[in-house]
């Protein structure tokens, strides 16, 4: 039944309203103009209210539905209740004819009379079953009405603002923490040639280190299977506490690295589901402007215990695997936006958003398969590899639990307070340790 479902997407809605007001929209809806989505602070006076706008309708359609259901159960009881009166008046009738002395036919009555007697029997027990159908909607009716009031309510109240925007702001999140940001959380940030400060998570470490954070995968949440301008704009949520999922957006990124001569490290953790956690990082680290379809350079690989996947991988199918998979230099590629070196089009395909070459030996904006293990048929219409992949560490069939990107100018990677997580820096030989 239809039911079972709308209840659920009901549940849904409410959970969406309660949790929403802890969390950033980085959606761009049609009825609001929102110039800035990360900078725009709580959903509710937007969001919500386009939220609730899609899906009244469907809700009222429900609604009308259950009420016709409901209608028909009821004259179907009514008739239920007609035949009964009719059949005790038949009995009655037969049970008088058969006293009144005409022994003929009473052996034929008394059977006619136990016909009607096992009628009446199994037309009350439809009876109960319809009354019983009856009360049980009628429940239902009553639990969703109570839930689209609650839902209204709860829709109407103003928006808290649970969410902590520190503020502190800078240039770039360890701007933020060289001016006295101490905390991980929400910063406005400003970077040079940026005309609005916007928002971003910052992750500040006890010696002072300022991450600004790119890309965020955890759960499967958010779908980033998007196009050219979500993409350029940032989507998914910002969080203060990092339990969310988003993409920073690459005009933001582009503004970010490309803000001074100081070069930033990008660096790239992930989490596998069986609980292990590698990192990459990539030196000199930059995203060109849009005019230049937002291409990504960096210096060389910094060192990580992942492997250089950026630098493409030998699948061992062919020769030129390495050379046509590695992500140096490339151009961004949407499934609406083609700038990938392949024949087809290895977003569409794959269903992200990256800098695809034909097409990619590292992926973390991939289809989020829950588990890791994927095959070419959970990969859909085109069968190619399309997780969360970076193929120095687990096979293109292995799709990544969690993932982050995230920068900081290359003089404060190294030194005193390398995270003990990401002890594996060492093995580099102190390429890491940049004095500063
Ligand atoms: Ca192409």
């Amino acid at each position: 039944m239809k039911m079972g479902s709308f209840l659920y997407s009901a549940a849904c809605l409410l959970l969406f309203c309660s949790l929403s007001s802890a969390q950033i929209r980085g959606d761009f809806y049609e009825s609001c103009k929102i110039t800035d989505a990360f900078g725009t602070y709580c959903p509710t006076t937007c969001g919500v209210a386009d939220y609730l706008q899609k899906y009244k309708p469907e809700m009222d359609e429900e609604l009308t539905k259950l009420e016709d259901i409901l209608d028909e159960i009821t004259n179907l009881t009514k008739g239920a209740s007609d035949k009964i009166v009719y059949l005790k008046d038949s009995a009655t009738k037969a049970q008088k004819a058969s006293t009144a002395g005409h022994t003929r036919q009473s052996s034929n009555m008394l059977d006619d009379i136990l016909r009607f007697e096992k009628t009446i029997i199994a037309q009350e027990g439809q009876i109960y079953a319809l009354q019983e159908a009856l009360s049980a909607n009628e429940k239902r009716m009553l639990d969703l009405k109570q839930l689209s009031l609650q839902l209204e309510q709860k829709c109407k109240e103003p928006c808290k603002d649970t969410v902590g925007i520190q503020p502190v702001t800078g240039k770039d999140c360890q701007d933020v923490a060289n001016r006295g940001g101490k905390v991980s959380g929400l910063y406005y940030v400003k970077p040079e040639k940026a005309e609005e400060s916007f928002l971003v998570y910052c992750e500040i470490d006890s010696t002072g280190r300022g991450w600004t954070v790119l890309q965020r995968r955890r759960d499967g949440s958010v779908d980033f299977n998007r196009n050219w301008i979500p993409y350029k704009n940032g989507f998914g949520y910002l969080s203060p506490t990092d339990t969310t999922e988003f993409w920073l957006g690459n005009e933001k990124m582009h503004l970010l690295t490309t803000q001074s001569s100081l070069p930033y490290v990008l660096r790239l953790e992930m989490k596998d589901w069986e609980g292990n956690t590698k990192y990459a990082d990539y030196a000199m680290f930059k995203v060109g402007p849009e005019a230049d379809m937002y291409r990504m350079t960096y210096g060389y690989y910094f060192g990580g215990d992942a492997g250089d996947a950026f630098d493409g991988f030998d699948f061992g199918d062919d020769p030129s695997d390495k050379f046509y998979t590695s992500h140096a230099g490339m151009q961004f590629s949407t499934p609406d936006k083609d700038n990938d070196k392949f024949q087809g089009n290895c977003a569409l395909q794959d269903g992200s958003g990256w800098w695809m070459n034909r097409c990619h030996a590292a992926h973390l904006n991939g289809k989020y398969y829950p588990g890791g293990k994927y095959t070419q048929k959970d990969a859909g219409e085109y069968g190619y590899d399309n997780g969360i992949i970076w193929a120095t560490w687990h096979s293109r069939w292995y799709s990544l639990k969690e993932t982050t990107m995230k920068i900081i100018p290359i003089n404060r990677i190294g030194g005193k307070g390398q995270e003990g997580q990401f002890a594996g820096a060492k093995q580099f030989g102190g390429m890491g340790d940049i004095p500063h």
